[in-house]
Protein backbone atom coordinates (compact mmCIF):
# COMPACT_ATOMS: atom_id res chain seq x y z
CA UNK A 1 0.00 0.00 0.00
CA UNK A 2 2.89 2.16 1.51
CA UNK A 3 4.54 1.89 -2.12
CA UNK A 4 1.82 2.49 -4.60
CA UNK A 5 0.56 5.43 -2.71
CA UNK A 6 4.00 6.72 -2.95
CA UNK A 7 4.49 6.27 -6.82
CA UNK A 8 1.00 7.99 -7.35
CA UNK A 9 2.39 10.72 -5.26
CA UNK A 10 5.46 11.15 -7.54
CA UNK A 11 3.35 10.97 -10.54
CA UNK A 12 0.04 12.55 -9.67
CA UNK A 13 0.73 14.16 -7.03
CA UNK A 14 -1.29 13.03 -3.15
CA UNK A 15 -4.38 11.27 -4.27
CA UNK A 16 -6.03 10.39 -1.02
CA UNK A 17 -8.20 7.64 -0.16
CA UNK A 18 -7.90 6.23 -3.45
CA UNK A 19 -7.59 2.07 -3.48
CA UNK A 20 -4.51 0.64 -5.26
CA UNK A 21 -6.48 -0.79 -7.83
CA UNK A 22 -7.36 2.31 -8.99
CA UNK A 23 -4.05 3.75 -8.72
CA UNK A 24 -2.58 0.87 -10.92
CA UNK A 25 -4.95 1.58 -13.68
CA UNK A 26 -3.90 5.46 -13.52
CA UNK A 27 -0.36 4.12 -13.28
CA UNK A 28 -0.59 2.29 -17.02
CA UNK A 29 -1.69 5.30 -18.76
CA UNK A 30 1.80 6.98 -17.90
CA UNK A 31 5.04 6.41 -20.45
CA UNK A 32 6.31 2.91 -20.44
CA UNK A 33 9.29 4.00 -18.24
CA UNK A 34 7.28 4.87 -15.22
CA UNK A 35 5.04 1.69 -16.53
CA UNK A 36 7.47 -0.60 -16.13
CA UNK A 37 8.55 0.87 -12.50
CA UNK A 38 5.03 0.60 -11.48
CA UNK A 39 4.29 -3.05 -12.02
CA UNK A 40 8.37 -3.44 -10.21
CA UNK A 41 6.90 -1.83 -7.30
CA UNK A 42 3.64 -3.37 -7.53
CA UNK A 43 5.16 -6.99 -7.45
CA UNK A 44 7.73 -6.03 -4.51
CA UNK A 45 4.78 -4.67 -2.15
CA UNK A 46 2.95 -6.81 0.56
CA UNK A 47 0.67 -9.61 -0.56
CA UNK A 48 -1.64 -8.49 1.90
CA UNK A 49 -2.18 -4.90 0.58
CA UNK A 50 -4.00 -6.12 -1.79
CA UNK A 51 -5.95 -8.71 -0.21
CA UNK A 52 -9.17 -8.13 1.46
CA UNK A 53 -10.53 -9.84 4.60
CA UNK A 54 -14.11 -9.55 5.86
CA UNK A 55 -14.82 -8.00 9.81
CA UNK A 56 -13.16 -9.50 12.26
CA UNK A 57 -10.08 -10.93 10.31
CA UNK A 58 -6.70 -9.77 8.97
CA UNK A 59 -4.43 -10.58 6.68
CA UNK A 60 -1.12 -13.17 7.47
CA UNK A 61 1.34 -14.50 4.92
CA UNK A 62 1.81 -18.04 5.32
CA UNK A 63 5.30 -20.10 4.95
CA UNK A 64 4.93 -19.56 1.45
CA UNK A 65 4.42 -15.46 1.50
CA UNK A 66 0.92 -16.21 0.63
CA UNK A 67 -1.69 -14.06 2.12
CA UNK A 68 -4.62 -15.38 3.84
CA UNK A 69 -7.42 -14.46 6.15
CA UNK A 70 -7.13 -15.03 9.98
CA UNK A 71 -9.18 -13.95 12.88
CA UNK A 72 -8.25 -10.79 14.76
CA UNK A 73 -7.23 -11.13 18.61
CA UNK A 74 -9.33 -8.47 20.12
CA UNK A 75 -6.41 -6.66 22.31
CA UNK A 76 -4.90 -6.16 18.97
CA UNK A 77 -7.52 -3.49 17.61
CA UNK A 78 -7.19 0.33 17.93
CA UNK A 79 -8.45 1.51 21.55
CA UNK A 80 -11.78 3.08 21.67
CA UNK A 81 -11.49 6.69 21.33
CA UNK A 82 -14.59 7.88 23.27
CA UNK A 83 -18.05 6.55 23.80
CA UNK A 84 -19.15 7.07 20.35
CA UNK A 85 -16.78 4.13 19.62
CA UNK A 86 -19.04 1.50 21.67
CA UNK A 87 -21.50 -0.74 20.14
CA UNK A 88 -24.09 -3.25 21.58
CA UNK A 89 -23.65 -6.82 20.41
CA UNK A 90 -27.09 -8.45 19.78
CA UNK A 91 -25.34 -10.25 23.25
CA UNK A 92 -26.63 -7.10 24.91
CA UNK A 93 -22.78 -6.87 26.04
CA UNK A 94 -21.27 -3.28 25.21
CA UNK A 95 -17.67 -3.65 23.28
CA UNK A 96 -15.55 -1.10 23.14
CA UNK A 97 -15.25 -1.19 19.22
CA UNK A 98 -16.99 -2.68 16.20
CA UNK A 99 -13.33 -3.94 15.60
CA UNK A 100 -13.50 -5.91 19.26
CA UNK A 101 -17.29 -7.36 18.13
CA UNK A 102 -16.05 -8.68 15.26
CA UNK A 103 -12.79 -9.74 16.41
CA UNK A 104 -15.15 -11.83 19.23
CA UNK A 105 -17.44 -13.32 17.16
CA UNK A 106 -14.67 -14.70 14.71
CA UNK A 107 -12.50 -16.20 17.62
CA UNK A 108 -16.25 -17.99 18.15
CA UNK A 109 -16.33 -19.20 14.47
CA UNK A 110 -18.41 -22.51 14.39
CA UNK A 111 -20.03 -22.15 17.50
CA UNK A 112 -23.67 -21.46 18.19
CA UNK A 113 -22.75 -17.83 19.99
CA UNK A 114 -20.74 -17.03 17.11
CA UNK A 115 -22.95 -17.47 14.56
CA UNK A 116 -25.93 -15.44 16.78
CA UNK A 117 -23.65 -12.33 17.71
CA UNK A 118 -24.07 -9.27 15.69
CA UNK A 119 -23.63 -5.65 15.71
CA UNK A 120 -27.10 -4.26 17.01
CA UNK A 121 -26.59 -0.55 17.11
CA UNK A 122 -24.23 2.14 18.11
CA UNK A 123 -23.15 3.16 21.26
CA UNK A 124 -22.92 1.19 24.58
CA UNK A 125 -26.05 -1.13 25.55
CA UNK A 126 -29.01 0.54 26.89
CA UNK A 127 -32.57 -0.64 27.67
CA UNK A 128 -34.75 -0.27 24.38
CA UNK A 129 -38.37 0.09 25.45
CA UNK A 130 -40.82 -1.97 22.93
CA UNK A 131 -41.88 -0.68 20.14
CA UNK A 132 -45.88 -0.79 20.37
CA UNK A 133 -48.39 -0.36 17.29
CA UNK A 134 -48.99 2.55 17.67
CA UNK A 135 -45.57 3.52 17.51
CA UNK A 136 -44.82 1.47 14.46
CA UNK A 137 -46.84 3.32 12.31
CA UNK A 138 -45.35 6.44 13.22
CA UNK A 139 -42.18 5.52 12.57
CA UNK A 140 -42.10 5.73 8.54
CA UNK A 141 -43.61 9.18 8.82
CA UNK A 142 -40.55 10.63 10.78
CA UNK A 143 -38.15 8.22 8.46
CA UNK A 144 -39.16 9.63 5.14
CA UNK A 145 -38.79 13.15 6.40
CA UNK A 146 -35.40 11.94 6.96
CA UNK A 147 -34.61 9.94 3.77
CA UNK A 148 -35.90 13.30 1.86
CA UNK A 149 -33.81 15.55 4.02
CA UNK A 150 -30.41 13.77 3.58
CA UNK A 151 -30.97 13.79 -0.07
CA UNK A 152 -31.63 17.52 -0.12
CA UNK A 153 -28.79 18.02 2.27
CA UNK A 154 -26.18 16.41 -0.52
CA UNK A 155 -27.66 17.96 -2.94
CA UNK A 156 -26.94 21.43 -1.05
CA UNK A 157 -23.28 20.14 -0.54
CA UNK A 158 -22.79 18.94 -4.06
CA UNK A 159 -23.74 22.83 -5.34
CA UNK A 160 -20.02 23.50 -3.47
CA UNK A 161 -18.52 20.78 -3.97
CA UNK A 162 -19.41 17.98 -6.61
CA UNK A 163 -19.70 14.49 -6.00
CA UNK A 164 -21.83 13.46 -3.86
CA UNK A 165 -24.38 13.05 -6.21
CA UNK A 166 -24.60 11.71 -10.18
CA UNK A 167 -26.01 13.81 -12.30
CA UNK A 168 -29.15 12.25 -12.62
CA UNK A 169 -29.90 12.28 -8.88
CA UNK A 170 -29.04 15.37 -9.00
CA UNK A 171 -31.56 15.99 -11.37
CA UNK A 172 -34.08 14.48 -9.75
CA UNK A 173 -33.40 16.20 -6.37
CA UNK A 174 -33.60 19.35 -8.04
CA UNK A 175 -36.96 18.73 -8.57
CA UNK A 176 -37.90 18.14 -4.77
CA UNK A 177 -35.41 21.06 -3.42
CA UNK A 178 -37.07 23.61 -6.15
CA UNK A 179 -40.50 23.19 -5.38
CA UNK A 180 -41.98 25.90 -3.10
CA UNK A 181 -44.60 23.36 -1.60
CA UNK A 182 -42.39 21.15 0.31
CA UNK A 183 -41.92 21.33 3.88
CA UNK A 184 -38.37 22.24 4.83
CA UNK A 185 -36.40 20.39 7.80
CA UNK A 186 -37.37 20.73 11.24
CA UNK A 187 -38.89 18.94 14.08
CA UNK A 188 -42.62 18.32 13.07
CA UNK A 189 -45.19 16.51 14.35
CA UNK A 190 -46.35 13.24 13.20
CA UNK A 191 -49.79 14.96 12.23
CA UNK A 192 -48.28 17.61 9.67
CA UNK A 193 -45.71 14.50 8.50
CA UNK A 194 -48.78 12.92 7.52
CA UNK A 195 -50.60 15.67 5.61
CA UNK A 196 -47.49 16.46 4.06
CA UNK A 197 -47.01 13.45 3.00
CA UNK A 198 -50.35 13.04 1.55
CA UNK A 199 -49.65 16.44 -0.03
CA UNK A 200 -46.61 16.10 -1.59
CA UNK A 201 -46.70 12.22 -1.67
CA UNK A 202 -44.55 12.41 -4.88
CA UNK A 203 -41.71 14.22 -3.19
CA UNK A 204 -41.33 11.00 -1.36
CA UNK A 205 -40.84 8.47 -4.27
CA UNK A 206 -37.17 9.17 -5.06
CA UNK A 207 -35.82 9.38 -1.43
CA UNK A 208 -37.21 5.88 -0.49
CA UNK A 209 -35.57 4.37 -4.06
CA UNK A 210 -32.41 6.34 -3.34
CA UNK A 211 -31.89 4.79 -0.05
CA UNK A 212 -32.62 1.70 -1.43
CA UNK A 213 -30.28 1.61 -4.00
CA UNK A 214 -27.18 2.92 -1.45
CA UNK A 215 -27.94 -0.51 0.84
CA UNK A 216 -28.39 -3.03 -1.93
CA UNK A 217 -24.87 -3.10 -3.01
CA UNK A 218 -23.67 -6.16 -1.41
CA UNK A 219 -24.66 -7.60 -4.06
CA UNK A 220 -26.94 -5.66 -5.78
CA UNK A 221 -29.88 -7.80 -6.19
CA UNK A 222 -32.92 -5.87 -5.60
CA UNK A 223 -33.17 -7.49 -2.17
CA UNK A 224 -31.76 -6.97 1.14
CA UNK A 225 -30.07 -8.69 3.05
CA UNK A 226 -29.51 -8.27 7.16
CA UNK A 227 -25.68 -6.85 6.57
CA UNK A 228 -26.91 -4.53 3.24
CA UNK A 229 -29.71 -2.79 6.41
CA UNK A 230 -27.02 -2.63 9.12
CA UNK A 231 -25.34 0.88 7.96
CA UNK A 232 -29.43 2.34 8.55
CA UNK A 233 -30.39 0.26 11.01
CA UNK A 234 -26.87 0.31 13.63
CA UNK A 235 -27.21 4.32 13.88
CA UNK A 236 -30.70 4.81 14.07
CA UNK A 237 -31.69 1.80 16.25
CA UNK A 238 -30.40 3.88 19.62
CA UNK A 239 -32.52 6.71 18.39
CA UNK A 240 -35.43 5.27 17.43
CA UNK A 241 -36.68 1.91 19.54
CA UNK A 242 -39.04 1.00 16.78
CA UNK A 243 -36.40 0.36 14.00
CA UNK A 244 -35.77 -3.48 14.50
CA UNK A 245 -39.45 -4.08 14.52
CA UNK A 246 -39.71 -2.27 11.58
CA UNK A 247 -37.32 -3.57 9.12
CA UNK A 248 -38.42 -7.35 10.89
CA UNK A 249 -42.07 -6.27 9.26
CA UNK A 250 -41.09 -4.87 6.28
CA UNK A 251 -40.12 -8.78 5.30
CA UNK A 252 -43.17 -9.27 4.84
CA UNK A 253 -43.02 -12.94 3.28
CA UNK A 254 -40.23 -13.79 6.60
CA UNK A 255 -37.48 -14.85 3.54
CA UNK A 256 -34.65 -12.69 5.92
CA UNK A 257 -34.87 -10.59 3.07
CA UNK A 258 -36.18 -7.23 2.08
CA UNK A 259 -37.58 -7.05 -1.45
CA UNK A 260 -37.91 -3.36 -3.03
CA UNK A 261 -41.48 -4.49 -3.12
CA UNK A 262 -41.52 -4.89 0.62
CA UNK A 263 -39.52 -1.40 1.07
CA UNK A 264 -41.37 0.65 -0.68
CA UNK A 265 -44.47 -0.58 0.77
CA UNK A 266 -43.46 -0.38 3.85
CA UNK A 267 -42.55 3.39 2.97
CA UNK A 268 -46.10 3.74 1.82
CA UNK A 269 -45.22 4.05 -1.59
CA UNK A 270 -47.76 2.37 -4.22
CA UNK A 271 -46.82 -0.13 -6.09
CA UNK A 272 -47.87 1.18 -9.52
CA UNK A 273 -45.29 4.00 -8.25
CA UNK A 274 -42.29 1.68 -7.86
CA UNK A 275 -39.65 1.87 -10.83
CA UNK A 276 -36.68 -0.12 -11.01
CA UNK A 277 -35.08 2.83 -12.97
CA UNK A 278 -35.23 5.27 -10.06
CA UNK A 279 -32.22 2.98 -8.63
CA UNK A 280 -29.65 3.94 -10.97
C1 LIG B 1 -29.27 -4.75 28.07
O1 LIG B 1 -28.31 -4.10 28.86
C2 LIG B 1 -28.77 -2.84 29.38
C3 LIG B 1 -27.60 -2.13 30.02
O2 LIG B 1 -26.83 -2.98 30.80
C4 LIG B 1 -29.94 -3.07 30.31
O3 LIG B 1 -30.41 -1.83 30.82
C5 LIG B 1 -31.04 -3.76 29.52
O4 LIG B 1 -32.11 -4.08 30.37
C6 LIG B 1 -30.55 -5.03 28.84
N1 LIG B 1 -31.59 -5.48 27.93
C7 LIG B 1 -32.03 -6.72 27.94
C8 LIG B 1 -33.07 -7.06 26.94
O5 LIG B 1 -31.63 -7.55 28.73
C1 LIG C 1 -39.51 18.13 19.06
O1 LIG C 1 -40.86 18.42 19.36
C2 LIG C 1 -41.41 17.64 20.41
C3 LIG C 1 -42.86 18.05 20.57
O2 LIG C 1 -43.50 18.14 19.32
C4 LIG C 1 -40.63 17.85 21.69
O3 LIG C 1 -41.14 17.00 22.70
C5 LIG C 1 -39.15 17.52 21.45
O4 LIG C 1 -38.40 17.79 22.60
C6 LIG C 1 -38.61 18.33 20.27
N1 LIG C 1 -37.27 17.89 19.98
C7 LIG C 1 -36.29 18.74 19.67
C8 LIG C 1 -34.98 18.14 19.39
O5 LIG C 1 -36.46 19.94 19.61
CA1 LIG D 1 -28.67 -7.00 -2.11
CA1 LIG E 1 -38.94 -10.66 2.01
Amino acid sequence: MHLNVCLCYILQGPLVGVNPVQIRRMVCFRDSSLVFLAITLFYVSDPCDDFRCKRGKMCKLDQDNKPSCVCQESTECPPSLNEFDHVCGTDNKTYSTSCELFATKCNLEGTKKGHRLHLDYTGPCKLIPPCVDTELVQFPLRMRDWLKNVLLQLYEHDSMSAGYLTSKQRFRVKKIFESERRLHAGNHSDELLAHDFEKNYNMYIYPVHWQFAQLDQHPSDRVLSHSELAPLRVPLVPMEHCTSRFFQECDADKDKHVSLTEWTSCFGIKSNDIDVNLLF
